[in-house]
């Protein structure tokens, strides 16, 4: 009684303050917060500041300590919304009404860099998701490829230190081109599959919102009555799958480091809603062992041409955190954070992970409470016998804290399966206790066979030349060597490829496994040459992905002095509409004066930005006399943007004006058709335009238009 009497004081306590004056965390008001306590005018700081003291305190303690894998991140709330029932497979209620709306904060980062480090390194990136259902949490802690690097979690600490600076120089930041990452890889056949699509540009996506999104492992779907389903989860983006180029993201790195970050922020502020058809891969238990690989080895896919994805929801993120630390940085993800309805296969991966992650929580938000930080709360009502810890908030009432009681009426009670109480598959165990990997784990190439040959030829090639690229960093030559020999086992001419472009001799290792002890069983030692179940799968190359949209695409319009307002009227309004977003590019940041003496305000100068920011450009130069654009400095500033952009394969529409820089730049007089090059004489150019930019680049001609 007497503790309501409190809890009502302090509700009408809390609505005092209302004018939002200045004050300590303790509530007390603040009159001066600009000078410290002094013994006198001049004098030295007084100790009992409490103030100042609170103040500099609380500074000194910001910082919590930073994931250790994965710590850059970028996150947004949104929604889950199920299209199609999967209760035939499973009784999670969020899987099994179809129109079922389910809350959801996302969060996609890096793996290797530190928390203030580029969004743009070759990396793989996470995509984590927590749906908070009304049965519970769920986390789908997913990356956006659909493999990784080792087979037993017991490899992890290994690997995240070989990828990680280096220990004695702390070099180099976010990247994996150095010899501690390449020597462990070079010893490690199972990592071959998963470092063909790090040497992709999956690992350079051009935004979060064009990327994949992969669960890795097989998880189980499972009814009451304990019929059980493996299944993989997939996300496919709407805005298709789609990618920078290498050289490209290293300039971004340096002209805009927080690209990602900012592209999710500003589409969702612009209301361009990212989303996701989010699928499903079912297979039945009883086909468990009837695929040429183990359904439990994540380093494997399975391929969609044998168990195709059906989309059963979409994922809209839409709206901005309004507090990174209070939400990206302190949401804690869990691969165990699961309801009934769903359980964990035995993929040794996952059951590692299954350690790892709350543990990883205690260190880095400091409490078995960090349940209780607001974005980590579940929209249950949390109700157990838990109590006390480091900075505890929930307030129980009453004397009992155990089960069973009767002093508290035996609340709270457990709940029946039928009533949402999670479940778990009722799996039949039996076996000897060994330390070893299966034999079933033991083909280390068909599927990184299949990948390579699934790819495009300009995917090939930038997959070819981030090999070389990474392994000329190195500076011992035995590992490149010894990596070259592990390319031996995929592609003859992947390998040869890379071994010239590092001037290495291709020797074909014999027994790839028998510098690593995983295989102790000398039969698994053999290499396996197998050949891939099917040759190629059109999902594994980014060329027959979404390409018919210019949604939210960025086009940077040069505009000087003069430019024809007709036409720059025409192409932004052709442009919105469609949803692109145009950002006006000037000599400076003076307002420019078109022909009709309209004034538009740019956003950017010449200067302040890089063509890399932009997915196409558009140039109108307007008169030649007075305007600055044809002033040598800017022209160099103008030519060195079109080169740059013609380089990286996008779209350029020289409009208006613009002959003299056509002429002067690379794009000019080629005797070749280049469907990215867009001249006012052109038929139809701003459909030509459209569809260029809707394309992403022109790869295809990426060789040609670098010769
Ligand atoms: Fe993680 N991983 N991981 N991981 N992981 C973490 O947990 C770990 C793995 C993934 O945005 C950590 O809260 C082990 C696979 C994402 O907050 C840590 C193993 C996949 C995120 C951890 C793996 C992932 C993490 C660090 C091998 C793809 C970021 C901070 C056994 C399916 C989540 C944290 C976020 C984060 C451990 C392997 C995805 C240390 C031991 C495979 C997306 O607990």
């Amino acid at each position: 009684m007497k503790s309501d009497k409190k809890s009502q004081q302090l509700d009408s306590l809390s609505t005092h303050n209302e004018d939002q004056k200045l004050t300590t965390n303790q509530g007390v008001r603040i009159s001066d917060n600009q000078n410290s306590l002094k013994s006198s005018n001049r004098g030295s700081t007084l100790m009992e500041d409490f103030i100042l003291r609170e103040k500099i305190t609380h500074f000194d303690h910001e910082r919590i300590p930073e994931r250790i894998v994965h710590a850059r991140g970028s996150g947004a709330h949104g929604v889950f919304k199920l299209n199609k029932s999967l209760e035939a497979y499973t009784s999670a209620n969020f899987l099994s009404e179809a129109g079922k709306e389910t809350p959801v904060f996302v969060r996609f980062s890096t793996v290797a860099g530190s928390k203030g480090s580029t969004d743009l390194a070759r990396d793989v990136r996470g995509f984590a998701i927590k749906f908070y259902t009304e049965e519970g949490n769920y986390d789908l802690v997913a990356n956006n490829m659909p493999v990784f690097f080792i087979q037993d979690a017991m490899k992890f600490p290994d690997l995240v230190h070989a990828v990680k600076p280096e220990p004695d120089n702390e070099i180099p930041q976010a990247a994996s081109a150095h010899d501690t990452f390449w020597d462990f890889i070079s010893l490690m056949p199972e990592s071959m599959h998963m470092i063909m699509w790090l040497m992709s540009d999956r690992a350079i996506p051009r935004s979060f919102r064009m990327m994949e999104g992969f669960g890795v492992h097989s998880f189980k779907f499972l009814k009451e009555d304990q019929t059980c389903h493996f299944v993989k989860f997939h996300l496919k983006p709407r805005l298709g799958i789609h990618s920078l180029a290498w050289d490209e993201a290293q300039r971004i790195s340096g002209v805009d480091s927080d690209f990602h970050k900012r592209d999710l922020w500003e589409a969702i502020e612009n209301g361009d809603y990212p989303q996701w058809d989010f699928g499903v891969q079912i297979i039945s238990e009883n086909d468990e062992n009837n695929f040429d690989f183990d359904i439990l080895d994540p380093t494997k896919l399975i391929p969609e041409e044998i168990v195709p994805v059906e989309i059963i929801g979409t994922l809209t993120l839409n709206r901005n955190p309004d507090n990174f630390f209070a939400e990206t940085e302190q949401i804690a993800f869990h691969p165990g954070h699961l309801v009934p309805g769903i359980d964990f296969s035995n993929d040794p991966l996952l059951q590692g992970r299954l350690f790892s992650y709350t543990d990883t929580q205690l260190s880095r938000l400091g409490s078995p409470n960090f349940h209780e930080i607001p974005i980590n709360r579940s929209l249950n009502t949390v109700h157990n016998n838990q109590r006390d810890g480091h900075m505890r908030s929930q307030l129980v009432k009453g004397k009992v804290s155990y089960e069973p009681n009767s002093i508290g009426g035996g609340c709270p009670y457990q709940a029946m399966i039928g009533e949402g109480a999670f479940y778990s598959h009722e799996e039949k165990v039996s076996g000897t206790k060994i330390r070893m990997r299966s034999k079933s784990f033991v083909d280390h190439y068909s599927q990184a066979k299949l990948f390579y040959n699934s790819q495009s030829q300009p995917e090939k090639r930038h997959l070819e030349k981030a090999l070389i690229f990474e392994l000329s960093k190195v500076t011992i030559p035995a590992i490149r060597e010894r990596l070259v020999g592990q390319l031996s086992y995929i592609n003859d001419d992947l390998c040869n490829t890379v071994a010239k472009g590092l001037g290495v001799e291709v020797k074909k290792l014999l027994f790839p496994n028998q510098s690593i002890p995983a295989f102790t069983d000398p039969e698994t030692l053999q290499s396996e040459e197998k050949e891939p179940l099917i040759a190629s799968s059109s999902s594994l190359s980014m060329e027959f992905t979404v390409k018919d949209t210019v949604k939210s695409r960025k086009i940077g319009f040069i505009i000087g002095k003069g430019a024809d307002s007709s036409s720059f009227s025409y192409l932004t309004s052709a442009l919105e509409e469609r949803g692109a977003r145009v950002e006006i590019i000037a000599s400076s940041m003076a307002p420019v004066k078109l022909s009709n003496g309209a004034i538009i305000l740019p956003k950017h100068s010449l200067t302040s930005c890089a063509s890399v920011l932009f997915d196409a450009l558009y140039i109108s130069t307007g008169e030649n006399s007075g305007n600055d654009f044809f002033l040598s400095e800017n022209k160099l500033k103008i030519l060195n943007f079109i080169n740059e952009a013609y380089a990286h394969c996008k779209a350029i529409y020289f409009g208006d004006g613009a002959s003299l820089f056509y002429e002067s730049s690379n794009a000019y007089n080629k005797p070749y058709e280049d469907p990215g090059i867009i001249i006012p004489v052109d038929e139809d150019p701003l459909n030509k335009f459209l569809n260029a930019i809707a394309h992403h680049r022109v790869w295809d001609l990426e060789r040609e238009r670098n010769s």
